[in-house]
C-alpha cells in the first residue's frame, strides 16, 4: 500500500475517533445527500460511515496514488494483470456489447463470447420447451449442476436469487461436496429419465467434481440400463475439450469458456448454463445488461462518485484504520440467502494474500473475513454482537423497495427492520435515554447502546435480473480496487493448491490394502490409523 497516502488517511482516522455519527449528523443536515450515490439501478447511502468529507477526500487521494484508474483501464483492455498465471482478466468482456471488440493477444474475443451465448441460448430453449428429450423420450424436469467453488457458488446463488423469474416446472439442484451425501440425497429427489447433468469444471480435473460426475454417470447408466443414455443426460461446461471427451461427453454438448475468466468470476460465462435454463435466455441477457451497466459506471465515473471504489475505500478504512477483522453482508431478501457465501469466495479467495506484487511480505493488512446471513434472521442470532459486542463489524445492508411476493404487510415489516437496524447501529441509545424510559439504574449499562457502528445501505427498486447483475459486478469491482490499493494480485488463488496435493497422499494411505508407511506428524499418523482401524482395515 502507498504508505504516504495511507498516513494521510490515518491522521484523519484519529480525528474521526474523537467524534461520532450522532454529532456528525447533527452538524451537517445535508449529510445523507452528500454521501449518497446512484448507478445501474442501485442507490448507495454511505452516510452512516465513520467519515467526514475530508476523510473521504484523503481516501480518494489514496485511490489516486495507487493508480486505480490506470489499473481499471488495464483490466478492461485485456492486459495480463493476472501476472502469476500470465493471464488477462476479462470477465467484463462476457457482458460487453458484442459489437465492441475486446482483444486478448491481438485477437478479438467477442465473436467467441457471442457464439457461446447463442449456443447456450438455443440449448436452454430446447430444454425449457421440452424439445431436448432424455434417453427414453421424456422431457427434462431436473437439472443437476455438478461443480465446486467458482463452478458452483455463482450459479447456485444466482438460481436462488432469480427464482421469481424461473420456469417452475424445472427444478435445478447443485451438487458440489465430495461428501457422497450431497449427490446421494440429490439423486433421491429426481428421476433418471428426466434428469440432465451439467458437469461444470473449468479444468475438468477437480477431484470433487470428477468424482461426483463419475458417480452420477454410474447411477444414470444403472437406472436406465444403457451406456448410450449418457449422451442425452450429460453436458459439460469447461475450457478443457480433451478431458471432456475422455469423460465420454460429446464436445457437441460442451459449452466452452476461456482462461481469462477466473472461476469466481465465471457466472456470466457458460458456467451460468444451469441459471439460463432456469430463467431463460432473455432474463440471462438482462442480467448481463445489469452487469454491463455497473461495468460502465465503474469504468467511467469519477472516483468520488464511483460505487465500487467508494465501497472499496470504506472497507479499507475499517480494515486498516480501525482494525476491523471482518465485515458482514446482510441482505434483507430471502432470495439473496446465498449471497454472503458467494461473496466470501469472491473476496477471500481474491484478497486473502500476504505477499505483494513483487513477492515481498505486504506492508498492511489485506482482505477481511466476509460473513453474513439474510435479515431478519440474523437479528435473532448474531446482531447482539454487532450492537453491543467489543468488536467493530462494518456491514452492508442490501434491500429492495418492492417484493415479488406481496403477503399482507410482510414486506413493509422486513424493510422497517432493515432501516431501523442501520439507525440503531449508527445512533445507539444513550444511558440518559434509557433512564428516561424508567429503566432501573442497575440495568442501565445493559440497555445502553454505544452506536457509532458503521453500515452501508444498498437499495434498489426491485430484485430483477438487471439489478442482480449490477450488484454482483459492483462487488467484483470493489474487491479488485481493494487488491490494487493493497498492492496484491487478486486474480490468482495459489493458496487452494496445497490442500489438494496433500489430500491425494492421504487418500492413498486411507485406501491402501496393506499397512501403509506413514511419514506425517504424530497427530496425522494417529488419525489415519484410527480411521483405518474403525473401518477394519489392516494396521
Ligand atoms: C475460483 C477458484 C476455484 C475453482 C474451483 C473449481 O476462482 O479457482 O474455486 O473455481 O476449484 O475449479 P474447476 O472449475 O476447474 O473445477
Amino acid at each position: 500500500m502507498n504508505l504516504d497516502a495511507w498516513n494521510d488517511v490515518a491522521s484523519q482516522v484519529e480525528a474521526m475517533k474523537k467524534t461520532n455519527l450522532r454529532t456528525l449528523f447533527k452538524e451537517d443536515p445535508a449529510r445523507a445527500g452528500r454521501f449518497t450515490v446512484e448507478a445501474a439501478g442501485w442507490m448507495l447511502d454511505f452516510s452512516k460511515n465513520l467519515i467526514t468529507p475530508k476523510l473521504m477526500r484523503k481516501l480518494i487521494a489514496l485511490a489516486e496514488a495507487s493508480d486505480v484508474k490506470g489499473w481499471i483501464d488495464k483490466m478492461f483492455s485485456g492486459s495480463k494483470i493476472n501476472e502469476t498465471e500470465n493471464r488477462a482478466v476479462l470477465h467484463t468482456a462476457l457482458r460487453c456489447r458484442p459489437d465492441r471488440p475486446v482483444y486478448v493477444d491481438g485477437k478479438n474475443v467477442m465473436p467467441g463470447v457471442r457464439a457461446t451465448l447463442e449456443r447456450m441460448g438455443a440449448f436452454a430453449d430446447k430444454v425449457r420447451r421440452g424439445h431436448w428429450l432424455g434417453f427414453t423420450g421424456k422431457r427434462i424436469k431436473y437439472i443437476i449442476n455438478i461443480g465446486i467453488g467458482g463452478s458452483d457458488l455463482g450459479p447456485c446463488m444466482a438460481t436462488m436469487a432469480l427464482q421469481a423469474f424461473s420456469k417452475r416446472n424445472i427444478k435445478v439442484f447443485f451438487v458440489s461436496n465430495v461428501d457422497p451425501t450431497h449427490l446421494a440425497e440429490t439423486l433421491r429427489c429426481v428421476k433418471a429419465e428426466q434428469t440432465l447433468f451439467i458437469v461444470a469444471s473449468k479444468t475438468f480435473t477437480t477431484q470433487e467434481t470428477m468424482t461426483n460426475a463419475k458417480s452420477a454417470r454410474d447411477w444414470l447408466v444403472s437406472e436406465l440400463g444403457d451406456e448410450k443414455a449418457v449422451a442425452r443426460h450429460f453436458v459439460a461446461v469447461s475450457t478443457n475439450e480433451e478431458k471432456v471427451k475422455a469423460f465420454g461427453i460429446d464436445p457437441e454438448n460442451m459449452f466452452g469458456f476461456w482462461d481469462w475468466v477466473g472461476g469466481r468470476y465465471s457466472l456470466p460465462s457458460a458456467v451460468g448454463l444451469s441459471l439460463m435454463i432456469s430463467i431463460g435466455q432473455k432474463n440471462f441477457q438482462k442480467m448481463l445488461k445489469g452487469y454491463n451497466k455497473m461495468d460502465r459506471h465503474f469504468q467511467t465515473a469519477q472516483l468520488n462518485r464511483n460505487i465500487p471504489v467508494i465501497l472499496a475505500l470504506l472497507g479499507i478504512l475499517y480494515n486498516n484504520g480501525f482494525g476491523a477483522q471482518t465485515y458482514a453482508v446482510l441482505p434483507y431478501s430471502q432470495y439473496l440467502s446465498r449471497l454472503p457465501a458467494y461473496l466470501q469466495q469472491l473476496d477471500m479467495e481474491s484478497n486473502g494474500k500476504s505477499v505483494d506484487r513483487s513477492g515481498r511480505r505486504v506492508n498492511c493488512q489485506t482482505g477481511p473475513i466476509v460473513w453474513g446471513e439474510p435479515g431478519t434472521n440474523g437479528q435473532h442470532a448474531f446482531y447482539q454482537l454487532l450492537h453491543q459486542g467489543t468488536k467493530l463489524v462494518p456491514a452492508d445492508f442490501i434491500g429492495f423497495c418492492k417484493t415479488h411476493n406481496a403477503l399482507g404487510d410482510q414486506h413493509d415489516k422486513l424493510m422497517a427492520n432493515f432501516f431501523a437496524q442501520t439507525e440503531a447501529l449508527a445512533f445507539g441509545k444513550t444511558a440518559d435515554e434509557v433512564r428516561k424510559e424508567g429503566v432501573p439504574e442497575k440495568l442501565v449499562p445493559h440497555k445502553t447502546f454505544e452506536g457509532n457502528r458503521p453500515t452501508n445501505t444498498l437499495l434498489a427498486e426491485e430484485l430483477t435480473p438487471e439489478t442482480f447483475g449490477a450488484l454482483i459486478a459492483m462487488y467484483e469491482h470493489k474487491v479488485f480496487v481493494q487488491g490494487i490499493i493493497w498492492n496484491i494480485f487478486s486474480f490468482d488463488q495459489w493458496g487452494v493448491q496445497l490442500g489438494k496435493v496433500l489430500a491425494t497422499t492421504v487418500l492413498s494411505e486411507l485406501k491402501e490394502p496393506n499397512v501403509p508407511m506413514l511419514h506425517h506428524d504424530s497427530s496425522t499418523n494417529a488419525l489415519i490409523r484410527r480411521y483405518r482401524a474403525t473401518l477394519g482395515r489392516r494396521q
